[in-house]
């Protein structure tokens, strides 16, 4: 591939987070752009969480807590104790060192910071050299509406309830007037190749193609663009993507993922267990990379990324 390579992906938490980090010790230093999910962000004791953008900078940091994969390694909880003494609700397991970056980017916010520079601050001070940006600066909220017609926030959904509720359909709200910032515009129309990594469709990566500008910016850019299966024979790699996908008509398969994102990509990635399904997805015109996916070790993640990278530079030849 043509030289100066700059390659944008696009992300939600732990999948997305993993092969960030693949991309980022694979590339030269400051050639990877993460666009990150922030429908998952709420506020909790008057705090401002951005989920998934701390995990992508806690991953590409060196610092996540490998197992379950978000949240810093060998933090303790004793400020959560204490709110649990108080009589507060404390299924949303937040650290004591974790809460640093949540008093700090509240803080932030209060002075007018933008979410998109508080993220960078935050990064550079954790030695991070990959861009991390939030998809928008303004407020988004995924809200789930279940089968029973109850309307549920994100980690009401996600955490309390461990996705037990079945879905009917999920709303991105606010994205219909939230801005795409410029560094973001500016990081799609530069780069050499783009990236949906293997995060939940309709949980991680709708909500960023929802910011009004977005999805038209990935159609219509004339790189090769690829998305990365986050589902394996039948299963989702972590979470509830596979059952999601179910209760919403779609069959949890990578022919799905393709027709999810028809129009956006022209390659997609997905593992040796779906090796059946490459006639039928190429029949649709897609390129197609059948490989091992699944991301256990820091090896593993630099392995999926550089095969990922030596491929796209074959598509749209
Ligand atoms: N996920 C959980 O399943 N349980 C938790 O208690 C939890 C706490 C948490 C704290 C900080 C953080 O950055 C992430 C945390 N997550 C937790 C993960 C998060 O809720 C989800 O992975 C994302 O929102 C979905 O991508």
């Amino acid at each position: 591939m043509s030289e100066p390579m700059h390659v944008v992906a696009l992300a939600g938490g732990v999948g997305g987070a993993r092969l960030a980090l693949g991309l980022a010790r694979t590339l030269p230093p400051g050639a990877l752009t993460v666009i990150v999910n922030t429908g998952d962000d709420f506020e909790l004791y008057g705090l401002h969480i951005s989920p998934d953008l701390d995990t992508v900078t806690y991953t590409l940091a060196g610092l996540v807590n490998p197992d379950p994969g978000w949240g810093l390694a060998g933090d303790t909880f004793a400020c959560l104790e204490m709110i649990g003494r108080y009589g507060e609700d404390t299924w949303f397991r937040l650290g004591d060192r974790d809460m640093a970056t949540h008093i700090l980017r509240t803080a932030a916010l209060r002075r007018g910071e933008t979410l998109t520079e508080i993220t960078a601050r935050l990064a550079a001070a954790l030695g991070v050299r990959t861009k991390i940006l939030p998809m928008t600066d303004d407020p988004v909220a995924t809200m789930i509406i279940t089968a029973n017609g109850e309307k549920l926030e994100f980690q009401d959904y996600f955490v309390r309830r461990r996705w037990q509720p079945v879905v009917r359909s999920v709303v991105y709200e606010g994205a219909e007037v939230a801005r795409l910032p410029k560094t973001v515009q500016e990081a799609v129309k530069s780069a050499n190749a783009i990236v949906i990594a293997p995060s939940n469709p309709i949980l991680s990566i709708d909500p960023i193609l929802a910011v009004p500008g977005m999805r038209e910016l990935i159609a219509d850019a004339d790189v090769p663009r690829i998305a990365v299966s986050p589902i394996v024979g039948g299963k989702a790699i972590k979470g509830p993507a596979a059952k999601l996908m179910r209760e919403m008509g779609m069959e949890p398969a990578p022919a799905a993922i393709a027709a999810h994102y028809n129009g956006l990509i022209d390659g997609l990635v997905f593992d040796i267990e779906d090796e059946g399904e490459k006639e039928n997805i190429e029949a649709s015109g897609i390129s197609t990379l059948v490989t091992d996916t699944i991301m256990r070790t820091d090896e593993d993640k630099i392995r999926l990324a550089a095969e990922i990278l030596d491929w796209i530079g074959g598509i749209r030849e």
